[in-house]
């Protein structure tokens, strides 16, 4: 299986993620794709293809024009407005609130985000649009005949929607592979977001399409981040009726419940009988994940990418979370190998 990568990603390293009231380093890192590269290397699987410059206009079909003008200047706008620190909101669009984009600077963050964890840096609009390329070119590979590849993205996307960043996600890689799947001759396309956290941005973004199926497994929104999405009830709308499907699970949640509800999903992917599989891929529903909550062990991974190969659909796997660094590369690699080996 080709990876697709680039060092770019490292052009976005905020200093700060706010948690718990404290401003600490982010979870989500530069490091986190060392040791995923790491054990590709040891086990053979290191094909790396560096990404294809940037198509805008694919992710023009996905993302608002504001938005992305908003990403591209923030770092200027915020340094001239006087600021010195990494960007972070003040003030939301909330209930009961106008909805109309403001001119200052420090009004549009708040207008463009969801979640104040995530900073953005000089770097990060450089590092998000070769996260992007990163996975449209591992599109490519599999529009072009591959059965499967790996977009290596960081960073991750699936929190992002056409005009919201947040939960470290600032393009939506799949959402923008996805579309370019459609335009490239792909009937219908199926999402498969496994990352412990909902994937609200790809979910919202397909949410009133029959042509895009998402499913996705993740912490239940009462007691888990991205928490104003993901129920169960959110099945789609107009069109997209019957074409979206959340599977929520409780702390605690282990392999045994955890893959019942991938066997859900996959039912529902197999008859919707999709051209392509995209497999939103964070590695964060591990035991020992710092900052989620499920308890699959790094077994499981080998035994779900095998589950996923018996769809025998081409696959493109893109990168989302997964902050154990220490096993982000086993757990990661070991999807991926059982998939191959399935
Ligand atoms: N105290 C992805 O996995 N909330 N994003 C963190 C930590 C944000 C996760 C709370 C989690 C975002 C791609
Ligand atoms: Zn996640």
């Amino acid at each position: 299986m080709k990876v697709v990568f680039t060092d770019d990603h490292r052009l976005h390293f905020a200093q700060g993620e706010i948690s718990g009231g404290e401003f600490v380093t982010p979870f989500e890192r530069p490091s986190r794709m060392e040791y995923i590269l790491r054990e590709l290397k040891k086990r053979r699987m290191d094909t790396i293809v560096p990404p294809e410059p940037l198509d805008m206009k694919a992710v023009a079909r996905i993302h608002d024009r504001g938005f992305l003008k908003f990403l591209e200047t923030a770092w200027d706008e915020w340094t001239k407005a006087g600021y010195r620190g990494e960007i972070v909101p003040t003030g939301f669009p909330a209930r009961s609130m106008q909805q109309r984009c403001p001119k200052h600077i420090d009004g549009k963050v708040g207008y463009y985000i969801h979640s104040v964890e995530t900073c953005i840096t000089a770097g990060t609009w450089a590092a998000a649009c070769a996260s992007a390329s990163v996975a449209l070119t591992a599109q490519k590979l599999i529009t072009g005949g591959e059965k499967s590849a790996f977009a290596l993205c960081r960073p991750p996307g699936h929190h992002a929607h056409d005009d919201l960043y947040g939960g470290y996600c600032f393009l939506n890689n799949a959402a923008i592979a996805t579309q370019a799947f459609r335009d490239s001759g792909a009937a219908r396309v199926a999402i498969l977001d496994v990352d412990f956290h909902h994937g609200n941005g790809t979910q919202d973004i397909f949410y009133d399409r029959s042509d895009v199926l998402f499913c996705s497994l993740h912490g239940e929104p009462e007691t888990a981040y991205p928490y104003f999405l993901g129920y169960k009830d959110e099945t789609g709308a107009g069109k997209g009726e019957g074409f979206n499907f959340n599977y929520p699970l409780p702390a605690g949640s282990g392999y045994d419940r955890w893959s019942k509800a991938l066997g859900q999903a996959c039912g529902k992917i197999k008859s919707f009988s999709p051209d392509v599989l995209v497999v939103s891929l964070g590695v964060d529903t591990y035991e020992k994940d710092p900052i989620s909550y499920f308890k699959l062990k790094s077994a499981d991974f080998r035994d779900y990418g095998a589950r996923i190969a018996k769809l025998k659909l081409p696959t493109l796997f893109v990168m989302e979370g997964g902050y154990a660094i220490e096993a982000i590369g086993v757990n990661t690699v070991n999807v991926l190998e059982g998939f191959l080996n399935a």
